[in-house]
Order: structure tokens, then sequence, then C-alpha cells
């Protein structure tokens, strides 16, 4: 058993980013074991679900015109059209049917505002409206964080980003994640984190 300091943090593992799913990730679901069989380890388990309604600005078909995968200008900054996924209610949006949700104490829903996308399970993509995690870890006393799933270039490298800037101590396990990888994004991801001190583990 992990000291009752450390959480695991477990982003995004949803259908609509396994196979088959509106934004599969490659070999999204290969985590789903290796996750389940960690979140016995923790005292403190949070599960991330991403939550958009239908017509979130961050779907490429709610811009007529724009392409999936493109990139727009938004008020809070640059933000990847995506195609529609995770509709809140939908299939998609539901946790791979083999990750344990029982062990999770509480469940995070991001991405839930219309004209905003949220990325990390701290703050929204404008980096200051927060979704409330960080209270609820430091309330019970969580001071280290390791973090998994999907996808490790975007919400589970944001989310350490965030978490780092808070102060947690942030360890990113990447065999427990996989990215999408839109053209370097994973190398990028990668650099960034190192550079601001989370601790990337294969
Ligand atoms: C994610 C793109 C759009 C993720 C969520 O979970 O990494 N990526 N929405
Ligand atoms: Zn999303």
């Amino acid at each position: 058993m992990r000291p009752a300091h450390e959480a695991l943090i477990v982003i995004d593992v949803q259908n609509d980013f396994c196979p088959g799913g509106a934004l599969a990730v490659t070999d999204g679901d290969a985590i789903v074991p290796q996750i389940n069989a960690l979140m016995a380890e923790f005292d403190c388990v949070v599960l991330t679900q991403d939550w958009h309604p239908a017509d979130h600005s961050s779907f490429a078909a709610n811009h007529p015109g724009a392409e999936a995968f493109s990139l727009i200008q938004m008020p809070y900054g640059p933000q990847v059209l995506w195609p529609a996924h995770c509709v809140h209610g939908s299939a998609g949006a539901a946790f791979h049917p083999g990750l344990q949700t029982n062990p999770a104490q509480l469940i995070v829903r991001k991405g839930f505002r219309s004209g905003i996308d949220s990325y990390s399970a701290f703050f929204e993509n404008d980096r200051a409206t927060p979704t409330g995690l960080e209270g609820y870890l430091r309330a019970r006393g969580i001071t280290s964080l390791t973090l998994v799933g999907l996808a490790t270039d975007f919400c589970v490298a944001y989310s350490a980003l965030d978490a780092t800037r808070l102060g947690f101590n942030v360890t990113l396990l990447e065999e427990a994640c996989r990215a999408i990888d839109l053209n370097g994004t994973l190398a990028e991801a990668k650099a960034k984190c190192l550079a601001a001190g989370v601790g990337w583990i294969g």
C-alpha cells in the first residue's frame, strides 16, 4: 500500500478514446488491466471523465467548414478541433467496461461548458477556471499524485503540468498511458513535463 498522502488520478479511460471510439487512441484499452491493479495500491483514487455537451466548441462539426484536427483561436488561446466525442450521457462517454470504478472515491467531469474545453483535471483550457479537484485533494491531505490514462499528450500531460504548478509531487507513468500524437505532440508534451519537473517514468 502507498502512503496515505499519495493519490492515483486516472484520466479519461472512456470508450471514445479506446479502439472503436470517436477519438480512438491506438491501444487505449491496453492500459486497463495495469490501471485496475494500481488502484489497489492507493487509498485515494480519482477518475476523470471528459464530459461535453453536443454543442461543444471543441467539436469540428460545430464550426462549419472546419476540419477535425485543425487549430482555431478561441478567446482563451489556441484550440484543436476534435471529432465529436464524449458527449455527456452517451456510450462513448462511459468508462471502458473493463475499468474498475468501485475503488474510486471521486469522479471529476470536465469540459462540460460549451464555450471552453478542459484537458486538465485541474483547470479548464484558460488555465484559470478550476474544476475543484485541487481542493478535494488538499482537503484529504494529498501531496503526491500518480497520473495514468488517456491521452498522454493532452489530458494526462496538461493535468501533470497543472498539478506540478500547484505544488503537488507528480509522477506520470507512461506505460499506463497512451498518446494521440498529432504531429509531434507527444514529444512536445514530454519535453514540457520534464522541464516543469514532472516525474515522467516509463
Ligand atoms: C482528450 C482531446 C479532447 C484527452 C480529451 O482525454 O486527452 N483529448 N478531449
Ligand atoms: Zn474532449
